[in-house]
């Protein structure tokens, strides 16, 4: 844990930046589908790479109730800025992190931590999405090397990245999550070929593509943690973490939402009077607010008992569940405060309604939360 008044400023700092700086930058990345160089600096200055990279390595090591105040403030600003460095300090690390030997972390983490080497998350596959257990890549021991064949699908950020964490089957067919192992392939291996990016409805600025393995050699050191058969928990607790990460998006942005529709509210004129005096506009107001306040709430209380090493799959599920379909009523509401104005591209409710809509998708669906935390309950009550 860092001191609280370090705390205090790295939260007030980048509150500045993401009002100052990353929010005036939205409309030029949504038209040319690029983060600014300028941009880019400045969030490596801020050691934002390694977030929760300990300090040994070169990351700022901070906790998770830390990691979640700071991204609740650069939630503010369009995700796609999040998500440049999203993966290297969420899935495309966690593993190395969790679960990594430690020439491994060595090896990447201090590069990672300063931004100069992107890491990416290769779970998801053209056939296994939810069911991530039913993954088909595969990675084949030949003496002392794998050698890898299959296609991920939708890599964030694998244009640009130098490192890919890969779940391949390294069991038989039939061994589901048992028989998966993860891998760390860097980019310049042969074998590997990057699909065109996918035209997506939102997060312009925010790459994702296939990553193709062909006949794709690497050493038995690549073997993520030395052992074959952990690669599936280590995606799960990785994206533990990254779902708890991503629930302070959701409130960050759900803030955001709010500011621009009481903005509005308040600038707009109708039957002779700003629309905020309006009751049923009131009450679509209210209803943010609260639903904001709760996810906020949740994060905070969920990061704090992950700090203290507490059991969380459920907790972190009700959170990525809750917040995330929180945030889609608000950019809804606050969408239709805007009424006909928030239909075009004028103001940025359009924008950030088309780009809320993935985080009820991405790392896990909110149905798969819901899943996940029936399946918890069931089994706290077995037990
Ligand atoms: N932490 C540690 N271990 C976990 C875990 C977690 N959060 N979740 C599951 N495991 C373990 C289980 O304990 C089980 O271990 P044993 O075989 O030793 O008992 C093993 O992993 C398999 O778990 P389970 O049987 O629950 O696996 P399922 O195939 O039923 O799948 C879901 C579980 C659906 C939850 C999983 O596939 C999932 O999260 N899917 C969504 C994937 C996703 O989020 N994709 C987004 C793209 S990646 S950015």
């Amino acid at each position: 844990m860092i001191d609280r008044d370090v705390l205090k400023a790295m939260v007030d700092e980048t509150r500045r930046f993401a009002r100052e700086d990353l929010v005036p930058a939205e409309e030029h990345v949504e038209e040319t589908d690029e983060i600014p160089p300028k941009i880019i600096a400045k969030i490596k200055e801020l050691g934002f790479f390694g977030m929760t990279i300990p300090e040994q390595y070169g990351g700022l090591g901070l906790s998770m109730y830390e990691e979640a105040s700071v991204v609740i403030e650069i939630g503010y600003a369009a995700p796609a800025f999040r998500s440049y460095f999203g993966t290297s300090n969420g899935v495309g690390t966690l593993g190395i992190i969790i679960d990594g030997t430690e020439e491994q972390r060595e090896r990447y983490l201090p590069h990672i931590a300063k931004g100069d080497l992107i890491a990416s998350f290769c779970l998801t596959e053209p056939g296994a999405g939810s069911d991530a257990a039913s993954l088909t890549t595969r990675a084949t021991r030949d003496g002392d090397h794998y050698v890898l064949n299959g296609t991920k699908r939708f890599i964030t950020n694998s244009p640009h990245a130098g490192l890919f964490t890969v779940f391949a089957r390294t069991g038989p067919k039939e061994s589901r999550s048992a028989g998966i192992s993860a891998f760390l392939i860097e980019r310049d291996t042969l074998g590997i070929t990057i699909g065109p990016k996918n035209r997506k409805m939102g997060f312009r600025g925010s790459h994702t593509a296939d990553v193709i393995f062909e006949d794709c050699r690497v050493p038995a050191a690549a073997l993520l943690g030395g052992s074959e058969g952990l690669g599936f928990k280590t995606a799960m607790r990785s994206l533990d973490h990254a779902r708890l990460h991503m629930s302070a998006l959701a409130t960050g942005l759900s803030l955001r939402l709010i500011d621009e529709g009481v903005a509005y509210a308040n600038e707009r004129q109708q039957f002779g009077k700003p629309i905020a005096n309006f009751q049923l506009i009131q009450a679509m107001l209210a209803d943010c607010e609260a639903e904001a306040l709760a996810s906020r709430a949740m994060v905070e209380k969920v990061s704090k008992m992950k700090d203290e090493r507490l059991p969380v799959i459920k907790e972190t599920a009700c959170c990525k569940y809750f917040t995330t379909e929180a945030l889609g009523r608000i950019a809804d509401r606050v969408m239709q405060i805007h009424g006909g104005y928030g239909y075009i591209k004028e103001y940025p409710i359009e924008r950030l309604y088309r780009d809320v809509r993935l985080l009820r998708i991405y790392e896990g669906t909110s149905q798969i939360q819901q899943l996940i935390i029936a399946g918890e309950m069931i089994k706290q009550a077995a037990s």
